[in-house]
């Protein structure tokens, strides 16, 4: 069955009621600004499964309380979302399989394609952290080299986990693989993980630019910020993890010392006034340890705030 039609099969609840886009081929003709991409899952861990399914949709369902003040002022941007007209569409969750991953990430890959080629920046909403690595590739096609700043707690440098290389823990290390990833950039890291000394030598080897959890506790995101070249094309791929557990607690695991919401929109509107905000993936939301709806609360705000950032992008 092809994507469009498994698409047109599904009742679209739209982030934040913004008008939905059901067909791939669509996106060309309507050449929306941003595109909201739901991935539930792309390649999981046999041991882990398909944890972060859910997330899409607790998103969606925490950005519909936000949808009637759509045209409010929205302080974390000081203006409403959107300048005008809404210059965004979602094109629901895309058709995941747990049982087909190299299916799974052919439909990313197609859909933020899809996006690209129509001019449009892609909002790719997780899932676990394995679905980011179709939507690196995607950018491939194009002529432009990428810079990817990932801001996690985890570096995510394995070569692979259980045999998996196109797992969660691997997503820098394939990143780093490809031809056009020019530059990356990793902000947040703290605590054990599953990283090994070696992991974090390749990544210093390959020239990733590493800023702790805390460095940026004590010194803010300065650093992260003066690694982005100006003018250059940026995809911003944000692990939920990242933020500390107090105020997102809807991850698989809760490290202290993380980041503030404030720093996390400082990363993406840093981005959007020295460089352009390219793509984006927020991921690892994991609504069955959120705590009354918090961290989907903060992650819908969060979108809605990347998404004026992005509206009034040239
Ligand atoms: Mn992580």
């Amino acid at each position: 069955m092809r994507l469009t039609d498994m698409l047109e099969e599904r009742e679209i609840g739209t982030f934040l009621g913004i008008p939905a886009i059901r067909e791939l081929r669509l996106i060309e003709r309507e050449r929306p600004k941003m595109v909201v991409i739901g991935a539930p899952c792309a390649t999981p861990y046999k041991s882990a499964g398909a944890y972060c399914a859910e997330g899409p949709a607790a998103l969606r369902r925490a950005g519909s309380a936000l949808a009637g003040r759509i045209g409010s002022v929205n302080f974390d941007l000081g203006v409403p979302v959107f300048p005008d007209a809404v210059t965004a569409r979602d094109l629901g969750d895309l058709p995941q399989d747990p049982d087909d991953p190299a299916g799974n990430r052919s439909r990313i890959f197609g859909a933020v394609n899809a996006v690209l080629d129509a001019g449009g920046c892609p909002i790719l909403l997780g899932g676990d952290d394995s679905v980011p690595i179709p939507m690196f590739e995607a950018f491939g096609a194009r002529e432009r080299p990428i810079t990817i700043l990932q801001i996690d707690a985890h570096i995510d440098w394995r070569d692979e986990v259980e045999g998996e290389r196109m797992g969660l823990s691997s997503t820098m290390r394939r990143a780093s693989e490809m031809k056009h990833v020019a530059r990356i950039v990793q902000v947040g890291q703290r605590g054990a993980g599953t990283a090994e000394p070696d992991d974090l030598a390749a990544a210093l080897t390959w020239g990733a630019v590493m800023v702790p959890g805390g460095e940026v506790a004590r010194n803010g995101v300065g650093r992260a910020l003066d690694a982005i070249a100006p003018g250059s094309d940026v995809v911003v791929s944000l692990d939920f993890d990242a933020l500390d557990p107090s105020v997102m607690p809807a991850v698989i695991a809760r490290n202290a010392g993380g980041l503030s919401y404030w720093q996390v929109l400082e990363l993406f509107a840093g981005v959007a006034e020295k460089a352009r905000i390219a793509g984006v993936a927020m991921v690892e939301l994991m609504p069955g340890r959120d705590v009354d709806g918090q961290g989907a609360m903060l992650g819908a705000q969060l979108l809605c705030s990347v998404m004026g950032l992005l509206a009034r992008q040239p």
